[in-house]
């Protein structure tokens, strides 16, 4: 039996084998047909772009692809940065951002925020997921800590390209807190517990608002954080955890955040155009106590 067993089993795995390299070709001409296959199916996960900010510049692609975008911010300080989106419309560019920045005055309308990573401490990190239409934007640095002269006057615009994508497009993160932003307020849909949260950030109102996330230091009060702000002298009173930048109202801002027990701040640090104020003294600041 072992004498006809033996070639049997060699003719099985020659089968095999055969079977094998048809599957190979087959698998050969099914890659050939994939691209056009891709684009009926949708992405899984959004396209990552990295961000790194530092004391005075942003190092990222020049050109990214169209679609819902992770903008990953890395601080790799020593100040404090974030990297708001700017869409630039009218064909501007952005030295004519940097110009019209250069002079005072009301924000240009042709270059509306629409969100990004918020503001994080050195040597932390920060993320925003949002759909990137294609388009020219700049990546630009509103801080201005220390000293009050605006990071992006000291070099941190950078140009960013998006173009056009034939492959699919990741739909929006599931979120399990929204936080709707009006004048001068933000609204959370559920309390704010500990553990991992992905947030959808909605503005609602007709001048961009943003959510800077503070975790106040054992002790520290929504006060010492204000008095920080105007005299940041020493260490400030908690940890500068990221959010959503500026948008202006349309599709909403995702981050996702994992959030600790202790005492947060929501904070909206926009001017207002009509007196020039940041909106945090108009009211939209808030204490969210998480357990
Ligand atoms: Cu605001």
């Amino acid at each position: 039996m072992r004498d006809t067993a033996l070639p049997a089993a060699v003719a099985a795995s020659l089968l095999v084998l055969a079977g094998c390299q048809s599957a190979e070709r087959a698998a050969a001409r099914h890659d050939a047909d994939a691209p056009a296959a891709a684009v009926a199916t949708v992405a899984a996960a959004p396209n990552v772009v990295t961000v790194h900010a530092m004391d005075f510049a942003f190092q990222m692609p020049d050109t990214i692809a169209a679609g819902m975008t992770t903008f990953h911010l890395v601080n790799d300080g020593p100040g404090l940065h974030h990297a708001v989106i700017v869409r630039l419309d009218s064909a501007k560019t952005p030295a004519d951002l940097e110009q019209a920045l250069k002079t005072p005055g009301a924000w240009p309308r042709w270059a509306p925020m629409i969100g990004g990573p918020n503001a994080v401490d050195p040597h932390a990190d920060a993320n925003a997921t949002l759909a990137m239409a294609p388009g020219n934007y700049a990546i630009i640095c509103l801080v201005d800590l220390p000293g009050g002269v605006p990071h992006f006057a000291k070099g941190m615009v950078h140009p960013l390209t998006v173009a056009a994508s034939t492959g699919p497009s990741a739909a929006a993160p599931a979120a399990d807190e929204v936080v709707t932003l009006t004048d001068y307020h933000f609204a959370l849909s559920t309390p704010l517990t500990a553990g991992s949260h992905t947030f959808e950030v909605q503005n609602h109102a007709a001048q961009p608002h943003e959510v800077a996330m503070i975790q106040l230091a054992p002790g520290k009060t929504a006060n010492d954080a204000l008095q920080w702000l105007q005299k940041p002298n020493g260490p400030p009173p908690g940890r500068v955890m990221g959010g959503s930048a500026p948008a202006v109202p349309g599709a909403p801002v995702y981050f996702t955040m994992n959030v600790t027990p202790g005492q947060y701040l929501l904070m909206c640090f926009v001017p207002d155009p009509k007196d020039g104020k940041p909106h945090f003294m108009h009211g939209m600041m808030q204490t969210v106590m998480v357990s």
